[in-house]
């Protein structure tokens, strides 16, 4: 009784004043969303409190990752799942499931000699036992196999397409198992065949060596001596969700969709890759429920990919064109905060690097450009528009697509030195893909500028796509042919 009255007076002295906006639904505090008062709202501050905790579940999960699979990345899922229901009014929040089967565990042998192997992602488990025969190339083409690897195991080299492609190959011609050989430094922990199966072609248990380890037994059978190998792997069926928050307000069938992905590779805590691209796009969802907006804004922060981009392209894989055509430009954010960075756009337009996105990508790379050069001031770079990151699904699938970053592992020249600081000669990210992505190792200028240009881009659109082409599902169509293309790049090669 005594405490309803206090509350009763309370309410009748402070509530005129203090109630009446707190009543206000909260995204009609600042009207429709301006690129101006939206980058106001950001703060150092908050993506740094953010990153720390993403790197606290990395610190305390076993593997110190955010590895699909591990309780480091589940607890990123959740954290980004919770701080999108606390608007329950601004944003439908979907987690969409995707099950995958993790490799956790393996051992080898080879003429009874144990070889260090870690079980392969997207791999069936299994114990296979059988002559090794080394796959020469690349195991990318049919023609690289022998007609019959009946019972044997395919020793097969990392690179230049999904592995995935290789033991699909090798098992039609009847291998039981394959080994698939690192083509850089370094065992292949966290590997994954980075390709959904194809149920025509199943996969075989698959284990991966290192580089040395590989070459040591080519030698071997080079020099005629037979290798039997056995070869135990364990699979964990597991389920990972894309985390997916869409606004209420705005036009529905006319989407901005911003993304970034919430898994780290097994090296580190990934908080630069691409923690800081997850923040960034949590940030401004945050931001964004002050605002009304005209088209809907869709947000994404995708699993899987490090694993072969598997949340994207499964996400994409289950649009219907219409839903396709909803989605007027793809933006994508990934490695916000690279120490030694510069910054970078997708060439869009194909000025640089020869290779133009679907319609609309030229656009976005224009608004990019338009406002770094003009509204922030300062310089950037392009960067070759190559499917390496979640936007290379929408790629094939004719959506518009466009984003920016900080750089990785490649080393920053002396031009741009002069244009963004820093130190000519070394990595973008020294720490790139190591257990020196931390929080301490992120350049934060870099960070709330990058946030602060994704943030324009969000408002721009949420406004008004009057920037973009039409809508054109024909062409889109046609484009996306030329870019089914896109994993022959350079760098995608070199990535997978
Ligand atoms: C791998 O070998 C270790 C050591 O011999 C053994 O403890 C473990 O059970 C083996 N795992 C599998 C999947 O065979
Ligand atoms: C491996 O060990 C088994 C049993 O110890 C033996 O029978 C077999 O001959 C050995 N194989 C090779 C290739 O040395
Ligand atoms: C493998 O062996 C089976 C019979 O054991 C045969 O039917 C099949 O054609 C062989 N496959 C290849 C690719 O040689
Ligand atoms: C650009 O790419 C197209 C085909 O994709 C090719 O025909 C053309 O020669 C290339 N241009 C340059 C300058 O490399
Ligand atoms: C842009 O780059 C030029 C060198 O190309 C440099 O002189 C200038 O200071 C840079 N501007 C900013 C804002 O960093
Ligand atoms: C759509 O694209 C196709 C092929 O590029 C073109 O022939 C057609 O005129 C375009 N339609 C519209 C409405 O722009
Ligand atoms: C744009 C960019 O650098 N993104 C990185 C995010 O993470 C993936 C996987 O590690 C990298 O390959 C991308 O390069």
């Amino acid at each position: 009784m005594a405490i309803w009255n206090s509350i009763a007076i309370f309410a009748t002295v402070a509530g005129a004043f203090v109630d009446a906006a707190a009543l206000q639904p909260r995204h009609d505090h600042y009207g429709l969303v301006e690129s101006g008062k939206l980058r106001g709202l950001l703060t150092t501050e908050a993506l740094r409190e953010k990153a720390e905790i993403l790197q606290d579940f990395a610190y305390s999960s076993p593997g110190k990752n955010r590895l699909i699979g591990s309780q480091g990345h589940q607890d990123t899922i959740d954290y980004i799942h919770d701080q999108m229901t606390a608007f329950p009014d601004y944003y439908t929040i979907e987690l969409q499931p995707l099950d995958l089967a993790l490799g956790v565990e393996a051992n080898l042998t080879a003429n009874n000699r144990t070889v260090e192997v870690y079980a392969v992602t997207l791999a069936p488990g299994g114990h296979v036992s059988g002559p090794l025969v080394s796959i020469p190339n690349l195991g990318c083409e049919a023609a690289d196999f022998p007609e019959s690897l009946n019972g044997s195991i395919a020793l097969i080299f990392r690179g230049t397409c999904e592995s995935g492609i290789k033991v699909g190959l090798a098992a039609s011609r009847g291998a039981i198992g394959v080994l698939i050989y690192n083509n850089v430094d370094g065992n292949l922990e966290g590997y994954s065949l980075q390709k959904f199966e194809d149920p025509e072609a199943p996969y075989v248990p698959t284990g991966g060596i290192s580089q040395s380890a590989g070459e040591a037994l080519v030698a071997q059978l080079e020099a005629g001596t037979e290798v039997i190998v056995d070869l135990t792997t364990v699979a964990e069926a597991s389920t990972s969700y894309n985390v997916i928050a869409q606004t209420k307000a705005g036009d529905q069938d006319n989407v901005i969709h911003i993304g970034g992905h919430s898994d780290s590779v097994a090296a580190g805590p990934g908080i630069n890759d691409n923690g800081s691209g997850t923040i960034s796009i949590l940030e401004i969802a945050i931001q964004l429920t002050k605002f009304t907006v005209k088209n809907a804004v869709r947000f994404s922060w995708w699993t899987a990919e490090e694993e072969g981009l598997l949340g994207a392209t499964y996400y994409v894989s289950q649009l219907s064109q219409s839903e396709k055509d909803k989605i007027r430009l793809f933006l994508d954010f990934d490695m916000m905060a690279s120490p030694n960075y510069a910054f970078q756009i997708y060439d869009g337009d194909g000025s640089a690097f020869n290779l133009t996105g679907p319609p609309g990508s030229a656009e976005a790379e224009a608004e990019f450009t338009h406002y770094f050069s003009n509204i922030a001031g300062l310089n950037h770079t392009e960067i070759e528009f190559d499917g390496r990151s979640d936007y290379g699904p929408f790629l094939e699938a004719g959506i518009a697509a466009g984003g920016i970053a900080g750089g990785a592992e490649g080393i920053k020249t002396e031009e741009e030195q002069a244009m963004f600081g820093g130190a000519a000669g070394i990595p973008y990210d020294v720490n790139y893909h190591q257990d020196g992505d931390t929080t301490n190792n992120l350049n934060y200028e870099c960070w709330i500028e990058m946030t602060r240009a994704i943030a324009h881009m969000t408002a721009t659109y949420a406004r008004s796509f009057e920037s973009l082409p039409p809508r054109n599902t024909t062409s889109a169509r046609k484009r996306s042919a030329r870019f089914a293309n896109f994993r022959k790049t350079k760098r995608y090669q070199k990535w997978v």
